[in-house]
């Protein structure tokens, strides 16, 4: 997904020019992957561009600090609000995909971070369809990774570290070559864990199911969270509970669900069709409600929503 470059970078308090924004070679996050981010989307409203579950997210990023014991040198609020000034200033007002990181500098070299400088930046852009329209509209195509999801052990899976998404790249790249849109990846026990970059749910018997994020060695998505919301709305019922491929193969539907991607039907998990590959009723139901909650059209939703 290319990039559209805007106006300001915020770095360290600092909007810095698009161009300017660089940081040195030998910043110990370029080389031990010690940092956390995030991804966040705002949304044009008919009240102004808004940003969605502003606070969750930032106060995310600061747990994923924390758990690499990492000190921000930020407060939440001053955060929400640098996230914030970057909408206004690039005058995003049809919304934006942001990405906020917390990566560590030049100062000392060396497996240890602790005496690296802690820096933080905020950018934003305008970002489509992370999984296409095409897939958004129509469901894609999903395979199940050769790559197993990390061990809690090996790697804090409730932080967003950067060092954690090469194993995210290698299922994704593992998949994309093999002509599929998206990896699904299993944890050590061979229970689904999550996708690349997005949670999944499916349907059986108008029943929603999600894995457990933390059983699951899943990041806790913002948007599940969203969707568990929506969906109990709607009347349906969601349940967290541990699934084995065979639970993908014949649910009655499925999809997948981030910041990035927002709601995308799943058609089809390692040539398998879901149901008969087309979106069904529950995931259209879902979908419709969530793009519409993002843009300001459902008023129960209004406090998900951070104007700018
Ligand atoms: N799992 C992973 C591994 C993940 O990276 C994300 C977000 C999610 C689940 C869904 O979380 P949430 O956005 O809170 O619903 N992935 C972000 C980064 C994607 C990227 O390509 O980079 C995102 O969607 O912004």
């Amino acid at each position: 997904m290319p990039i559209t470059p805007t106006k300001k970078i915020w770095m360290d308090g600092v909007l810095v020019d698009w161009e300017q924004a660089n940081v040195h070679v030998l910043s110990h996050t370029l080389h031990y992957g010690t940092g956390a981010f995030e991804g966040i989307r705002a949304y044009k409203t008919p009240n102004g561009v808004a940003v969605f579950r502003l606070r969750e997210h930032i106060q995310r990023l600061l747990n994923s600090c924390k758990i690499l014991m990492i000190d921000v040198p930020f407060s939440l609020e001053e955060l929400i609000e640098a996230t914030k000034d970057v909408v206004r200033e690039n005058d995003l007002q049809d919304g934006c995909y942001l990405r906020p990181l917390v990566y560590l500098g030049y100062g000392e070299m060396g497996i240890n971070p602790l005496p690296c400088p802690v820096n933080v930046a905020i950018a934003a852009w305008p970002w489509g369809a992370y999984l296409g329209d095409e897939g958004a509209e129509n469901g894609v195509r999903m395979k199940i990774s050769s790559w197993t999801r990390h061990a809690p052990n090996a790697m804090p899976t409730a932080s967003k570290t950067v060092g954690g998404y090469v194993n995210s790249s290698l299922a994704k790249v593992e998949a994309l070559k093999a002509g599929y849109d998206e990896a699904i990846m299993l944890g050590p026990d061979a229970r689904i864990s999550e996708c690349t970059g997005e949670n999944l749910f499916i349907v059986r018997d108008g029943l929603l199911i999600s894995p457990p994020p933390s059983e699951a060695g899943a990041l806790r998505g913002i948007t599940q969270a969203s969707i568990v919301k929506i969906a109990n709305d709607l009347g349906y019922e969601v349940s967290f509970e541990a699934m084995r491929r065979d639970d993908l193969y014949l649910a009655d539907e499925a999809f997948l669900t981030g910041t990035a991607a927002e709601v995308v039907p799943i058609g089809s998990v390692d040539d398998r069709l879901v149901g008969d590959g087309r979106p069904g009723p529950i995931t259209k139901a879902i979908q419709t409600t969530y793009h519409r909650a993002v843009r300001g059209g459902i008023p129960e939703y209004e406090s998900w929503l951070a104007r700018v």
